[in-house]
């Protein structure tokens, strides 16, 4: 693992010490996720590490996304556009099994227009004040801004605290952008808003139990997701709360089972607040398979109760090759947000494959390129036809570009 060569590296190199004598386990991450989400421990988070003394690491990690897509259909668009993503990571050692981190995550996405890039059958927030049909956001300048500490309270348990102006509360995996199953996939999942939505919240706090094997959490935080314009950062609330329970059986395994009440989530759903249940499982194996499995039920209230399903795997096939894809299945009722449609607020269970294929190749140090394409199928309901076409097939190609170890 990354980590334990890193801390092999930092023994040699500090003058006078021997490796027996220095406690390095207060850098091990137990396979940490998004926020303060947990993945497999034998999956290692991708950058670059730097030890500026013994008791503080640093992590850097940064990926740009070029993109072009055609989504199919007379409902999917056409765009070029980039995804992109900074991270800086810094983790002090406080002595005694304590540590203190703070994360910070930057996007410039915002560039974008306000109604970010065609992806058929995606909905969720706004541009130009109106619901965002067969389109996803894009996201915030500051995806997070957060602080954790951790405290050891008992053999091979620690408590820890986490919260910040911008921040990911206990509820769903971790998000998708953060998943080695998904990490060359060039598209955000059309279950974004049942799944991994909450993953820029403004205004969380968490504290949580956790051991090697478990974790088990809850959250205060904003409810209300962020607003179209995407340079700000939003006015911090504490109106809703989540809790979160995860198992890892095994190093190669996470199981997540979490559950959340919103406020009023959604712009385009005035005066409604969700509930929110999400379970997932996730494999990987430490030499290059990663998959995801997860179930969620969103209910707005009042309202109806929509679910959604979600496969992903990845699998590095050896040095240069991966194969990737995501099936998605959902009942979704925001197609038609225009009143006067008749299949206005109508719920249609949708299917999406997506298969994908991306050549990997080292550039210059620290940086990698994956280029590739996506091919993605869709089964909906006839009476979407008319909307839709019959058959859209959708086409993507990518390169990304991105700092890793
Ligand atoms: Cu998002």
């Amino acid at each position: 693992m990354a980590l334990r060569r890193l801390a092999l590296l930092a023994a040699l190199l500090l003058p006078g010490t021997a490796m027996a004598q220095m406690d390095m386990s207060w850098m091990a991450m137990d396979g940490a996720g998004s926020g303060t989400a947990r993945l497999p421990a034998t999956e290692a988070m991708r950058g670059v590490h730097i030890m500026p003394g013994a008791h503080d690491m640093v992590m850097l990690h940064a990926s740009i996304l070029p993109v072009y897509t055609d989504q199919g259909g007379p409902r999917g668009g056409q765009k070029f556009y980039a995804q992109s993503m900074a991270m800086g990571m810094w983790v002090h050692d406080l002595g005694d099994g304590a540590k203190l981190t703070g994360q910070a995550m930057l996007s410039l996405e915002p560039a974008m227009r306000h109604d970010g890039y065609p992806l058929l059958f995606a909905t969720g927030e706004e541009a130009y004040a109106r619901a965002l049909v067969d389109r996803q956001h894009p996201h915030d300048l500051f995806m997070e801004l957060s602080a954790r500490l951790d405290v050891p309270v008992a053999p091979g348990a620690h408590a820890f605290l986490y919260g910040g102006p911008v921040g990911e509360p206990a509820l769903g995996p971790s998000a998708f952008m953060h998943r080695a199953s998904a990490q060359y996939n060039p598209e955000a999942p059309i279950t974004h808003h049942w799944f991994d939505s909450t993953h820029i919240t403004y205004g969380v706090i968490t504290a949580g139990l956790a051991g090697k094997t478990w974790q088990i959490e809850a959250s205060a935080f904003r409810g209300q997701e962020p607003d179209e314009r995407r340079w700000n950062i939003e006015r911090p609330k504490l109106d809703s709360w989540s809790v979160r329970a995860s198992l890892a059986p095994a190093p190669q395994w996470l199981v997540q089972v979490s559950y959340g009440q919103l406020k009023r989530p959604e712009a385009a759903h005035p005066g409604e607040n969700e509930h929110r249940f999400t379970t997932s499982a996730h494999y990987n194996n430490g030499r290059g398979l990663s998959a995801m499995a997860g179930f969620s039920a969103k209910t707005r209230v009042p309202g109806e109760t929509r679910t959604a399903w979600l496969g992903e795997v990845n699998w590095d096939a050896n040095a240069h090759d991966t194969l990737f894809s995501r099936i998605e299945n959902v009942n979704n009722d925001e197609l038609f947000p225009d009143p006067a449609s008749p299949l206005h607020d109508q719920a249609f269970r949708l299917t999406k494959l997506e298969v994908g294929y991306a050549y990997r190749l080292h550039l210059v140090g620290p940086v990698q390129v994956a280029a590739g394409g996506t091919g993605a199928l869709f089964a909906k309901p006839a009476a979407l036809s008319a909307a839709y076409g019959r058959n859209p097939i959708g086409a993507t190609i990518f390169a990304k570009f991105s700092l890793s170890n």
